[in-house]
């Protein structure tokens, strides 16, 4: 008995070896002959298994059969590794086919009008500033002379937070030009693009978030005229050379005078109209400059404000704002 378990060990140790060793499926069917074949090495040793002593056979059985199912599992293991990897042809390669054509992503049309916006006010030495998307009252409305009763602080037209106190979705980026004058002295060159709240209903021309530029201009001595030349050369820029501008009285609390601008080119006329107003703009109003420490007898300035949204629409003919926001690439491939 002691001899016969004491096989088993070796010659399944060596029965593992030649498996393994076998480099291809032809020598892993030689390998399993010689130990599991009729004539098999192991198969001799299970047939003395009859010739041991009635009372050592059950454990020695129980001991044999172990192995040769060892031996059973790791010899269709390796029988898979082989023929995986025989079954992997070598791929063929056709160098004559065409190449597969990537698809060229491009820019939202609200993202190109924007930096073509930036890029004109770049070649007059205004940088871009930005802020807070979340503001507080006193930045969006108080800090620009904004009465407290006004209508547009009502929470019927701007979205409340309440979390924390006074917190407010910005209503345009004004609130960011704010915070770049109590943070900085004059002069100041900057233009302010971004995401706006209003609580508006959705329609053809309105949304609920749409985006704004802003402009800010303070130095010595800055008039009507600067800003009038400054509008001019951008628009030029944005909506062709032939663009007209006009500038017509108006009133905005923060602005001292005030005007909205209308303008006017074979664009307008493509929409049946002479002039359409665009943007709003005037000298900033003296209690601005207090509220953020100018001296308003020393420092002068102009700002001005427009739409994004609306600007795209006239430049390329869309009629409805929400295709802005659809991300339907059946629309966005054509810009
Ligand atoms: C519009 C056009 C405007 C401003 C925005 C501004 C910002 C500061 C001071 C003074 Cl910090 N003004 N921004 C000025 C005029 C017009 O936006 O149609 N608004 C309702």
């Amino acid at each position: 008995m002691a001899g016969f378990v004491d096989e088993i060990e070796p010659l399944k140790a060596a029965a593992l070896a030649e498996l393994q060793a076998a480099a291809d499926v032809s020598a892993l069917e030689q390998a399993r002959t010689l130990f599991l074949g009729s004539n098999g090495r192991f198969t001799a040793l299970m047939k003395r298994l009859g010739s041991l002593p009635k009372e050592e056979r059950p454990a020695a059985g129980k001991a044999v059969n172990a192995a040769k199912a060892a031996l059973e599992a790791a010899l269709e293991a390796r029988r898979g590794d082989l023929e995986g990897r025989a079954a992997q042809p070598r791929e063929a390669l056709d160098f004559t086919m065409p190449g597969r054509r990537r698809a060229l992503g491009r820019q939202h049309p609200l993202t190109q009008t924007t930096e073509d916006i930036v890029r004109s006010f770049r070649k007059l030495g205004f940088v871009v500033a930005d802020g807070p998307e979340v503001e507080d009252d006193y930045h969006c409305f108080d800090a620009l002379n904004t009465p407290p009763d006004h209508p547009a602080r009502d929470t019927q037209d701007t979205f409340y937070l309440g979390v924390p106190a006074r917190s407010l979705l910005r209503t345009h980026t004004s609130s960011v030009q704010i915070r770049v004058m109590e943070k900085q002295p004059p002069p100041v060159r900057i233009l302010v693009p971004g995401r706006v709240y209003r609580r508006d209903n959705a329609d053809a021309t309105h949304n609920p978030t749409f985006h704004q530029v802003e402009g800010l201009y303070v130095d010595r001595d800055v008039t009507v005229g600067d800003l009038k030349g400054t509008v001019e050369f951008v628009f030029r820029e944005l909506m062709g050379s032939e663009t007209q501008i006009r500038f017509r009285p108006h009133y905005f609390s923060y602005t001292e005078p005030s005007f909205e601008i209308d303008f006017s080119s074979p664009l307008t006329r493509r929409m049946g109209k002479q002039w359409l107003e665009i943007a709003g703009c005037g000298l900033v109003h003296p209690q601005v400059f207090e509220n953020v420490g100018y001296d308003p007898e020393v420092w002068t300035g102009w700002a001005f404000g427009f739409g994004i949204e609306r600007i795209a629409m006239i430049r390329y003919g869309i009629s409805d704002i929400r295709l802005f926001y659809e991300n339907d690439t059946r629309f966005l491939r054509q810009f």
